[in-house]
């Protein structure tokens, strides 16, 4: 093998016993760079997310050069940095061009990094995990390494995620940057906290905690400071979540012999059992106005979607069939709600009038389809559905049911899409 180094000419010979044989090699001088072309030409990233650029010397004829050491540049590193090797990283929400330049020449890639929209929890890594996209699935990121995390929460100015994440023996709530940065543990004791759920102004996270022997509703600031127990009876009390205004939270407690949903004001003063029956009643949903408590419940023998007043009054029972209603969601303008029905023989998503009138199947799919949620501005739709196969994807529709795309592919299971709010 013959590497040119300078421009000249040698003689190369080689030799067997007495017998040679040469050859004049000349080494020209290097044939100059015609173009410099970067690829892709553009790339949407989110923090933490990362994308690898290529480079293609070409000579005048068009024909690719063998590579040359290559300068790489980003005209606002204060977006995007850029190493030797074209690999670029996002460092906060914005634009920038990131060049190539070879003898003179060079060629770009205009790069936005976009704040993640949506939020999930995904396997693919080997343990579940925090994970963010875009809302066309492109820049799918890994925010969290810790072990196993089961639940998600976004705060309510959408830059800071809470998640439940098992540590050694106990499930711990830790909260996190929306780019992965600043992961902390908010509590750290030995017992079970769970089901972390932001005040609205974003000051306060309630949550659930057997520290004291059995499940609790807590409260504490965001930063984990403060840790206080709202509730007190030996029954266990699970699921916190605010009304619109923060001023009081509904939860629900087994205290009476059922579940029943209760409300208390937010400093656990006057707690009061909302449902009273002997059916039990779960997951309360405040409507978006902080009027109306949407439920489930199994009173009629199957799970049905109920609303009442938030004072307990006028409940009223907005599913009626023999199989599962659940899974609901108000829609941001309170008009409509979202929820899984099995009535086709497999989890569908389902939309009715926030009244239960005009029940529509969204999904129609033989596979399970789950977990809808509003993206904020109410035009969209994100939901699990399995029907490509053996793992849960994630999925968007319009909030009509049409254009429904997958947004993950992940090599296991991505469950629990949460819109950043
Ligand atoms: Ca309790
Ligand atoms: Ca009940
Ligand atoms: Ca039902
Ligand atoms: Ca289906």
């Amino acid at each position: 093998m013959v590497t040119g180094v300078t421009p000249g000419g040698v003689t190369v010979t080689a030799t067997s016993g007495a017998a040679s044989g040469t050859a004049a090699v000349t080494v020209g001088p290097a044939v100059p760079v015609a173009s410099v072309t970067v690829t892709p030409g553009s790339a949407t990233l989110v923090i933490p997310g990362t994308v690898q650029l290529a480079v293609a010397l070409r000579d005048a004829n068009g024909k690719l050069l063998y590579p040359r050491p290559t300068t790489w540049t980003s005209d606002n590193t204060t977006v995007a940095r850029v190493d030797a090797n074209g690999l670029v990283t996002p460092v906060a929400v914005g634009s920038a061009t990131v060049t190539a330049t070879r003898e003179g020449l060079s060629g770009a890639t205009a790069i936005t990094v976009d704040a993640p929209v949506l939020a999930f929890l995904s396997e693919r890594d080997g343990s579940q995990g925090v994970y963010v996209t875009n809302a066309d699935g492109s820049a799918v990121a890994s925010l969290t390494s810790n072990t196993w995390v089961n639940e998600l929460a976004w705060s309510p100015n959408g830059q800071k995620i809470a998640f439940v994440s098992y540590l050694n023996v106990y499930y711990e709530i830790y909260v996190t940057n929306a780019d992965g940065s600043a992961q902390a543990i908010l509590t750290n004791n030995a017992a079970y906290n769970l089901q972390p759920a932001w005040s609205p102004d974003g000051q306060k996270i309630a949550f659930l905690s057997d520290r004291d022997g059995n499940y609790e509703i807590y409260a504490m600031n965001a930063d984990g400071s403060a840790q206080t127990r709202l509730t007190n009876n030996p029954a266990d009390d699970y699921a916190p979540v605010w009304s619109p205004d923060g001023q009081k939270i509904a939860f629900v407690s087994l205290r009476d012999g059922n579940y029943e949903i209760y409300e208390m004001n937010a400093d656990g003063s006057t707690q009061t059992n909302l449902t009273n029956n002997a059916g039990n009643d779960y997951v309360p949903a405040w409507s978006p106005d902080g009027q109306k408590i949407a439920f489930v419940s199994l009173r009629d023998g199957n799970y049905e979607i109920y609303v009442m007043n938030a004072d307990g009054s006028a409940q009223t029972r907005l599913t009626n069939n023999a199989v599962d209603d659940y899974a609901l969601a108000w829609s941001p303008d309170g008009q409509k709600i979202a929820f899984v029905s099995t009535r086709d023989g497999n989890g569908e998503i389902y939309v009715m009038n926030a009244d239960g009138s005009a029940q529509t199947n969204l999904t129609s799919n033989a596979a399970d389809d789950l977990a809808p949620a509003w993206s904020p501005d109410g035009l969209k739709i994100a939901f699990e559905s399995i029907r490509d196969g053996n793992y849960y994807r994630i999925y968007v529709m319009n909030a009509d049911g049409s254009a429904q795309t997958r947004l993950t592919n992940g090599a296991a299971s991505d469950l629990l899409p949460r819109w950043r709010p």
